[in-house]
C-alpha cells in the first residue's frame, strides 16, 4: 500500500473523499494539498472538503486541516434530517439549515490552528454520535472512527 500518489486532488478530491482519508494518514510533509486552490469554474472560497452526515454519524473527506477556508460541501447521506454545525475559536455559530435525506448545502468557515467540534444539531444526535473533533494545524483529529467503513 505504499503506491505513490499520481494525481492531483483538486478536481477529483470531492469524490475521492476515501483516498483523502488515506493520503492524510501518511503524515508526511504535504504542501500539494494547497494545490486544489486552483479555481474551476464557480468553486467556493477556500479549499474544499466534503462532509457527509449519516444515522448517526460524521465523516470527513479529511482528517488534517491546515489553517485557512475552506467549503464544506456538506451531503445528508442519512435517512433523517441532519445539519452540520461547526463550533470553535474564532467564529460563532456557523451551521448549514437542517438537510433532509439526500439533501446538500456548502458551508464555508475560515479554520485557524485550533480546535473545532463537528456536530449535527438536529434533536439529539451530537449525543448520539454525531460529533467529531478536527483539530487544525497538522495534528490528527481524535476521531471515534478511525476504520474505513467501506465506500
Ligand atoms: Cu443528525
Amino acid at each position: 500500500m505504499s503506491r505513490k500518489r499520481v494525481f492531483r486532488r483538486d478536481a477529483v478530491g470531492a469524490a475521492l473523499g476515501i483516498a483523502g482519508l488515506v493520503l492524510a494518514g501518511c503524515g508526511g510533509p504535504d504542501g500539494a494539498d494547497d494545490a486544489a486552490s486552483q479555481p474551476a469554474g464557480d468553486q467556493p472560497a477556500g479549499k474544499r472538503a466534503t462532509v457527509t452526515l449519516t444515522d448517526f454519524r460524521i465523516e470527513l473527506s479529511q482528517k488534517t486541516f491546515t489553517p485557512g477556508t475552506y467549503t464544506f460541501v456538506v451531503t445528508n447521506d442519512g435517512k433523517a434530517p441532519h445539519a452540520l454545525d461547526i463550533e470553535g475559536p474564532g467564529f460563532d455559530e456557523n451551521s448549514t439549515e437542517t438537510l433532509d435525506a439526500g439533501e446538500s448545502a456548502n458551508l464555508t468557515a475560515t479554520l485557524g490552528a485550533e480546535t473545532y467540534d463537528f456536530y449535527c444539531p438536529v434533536s439529539n444526535h451530537r449525543e448520539i454520535g454525531m460529533e467529531t473533533k478536527v483539530a487544525v494545524g497538522g495534528k490528527e483529529a481524535p476521531t471515534t472512527d478511525g476504520g474505513t467503513n467501506g465506500y
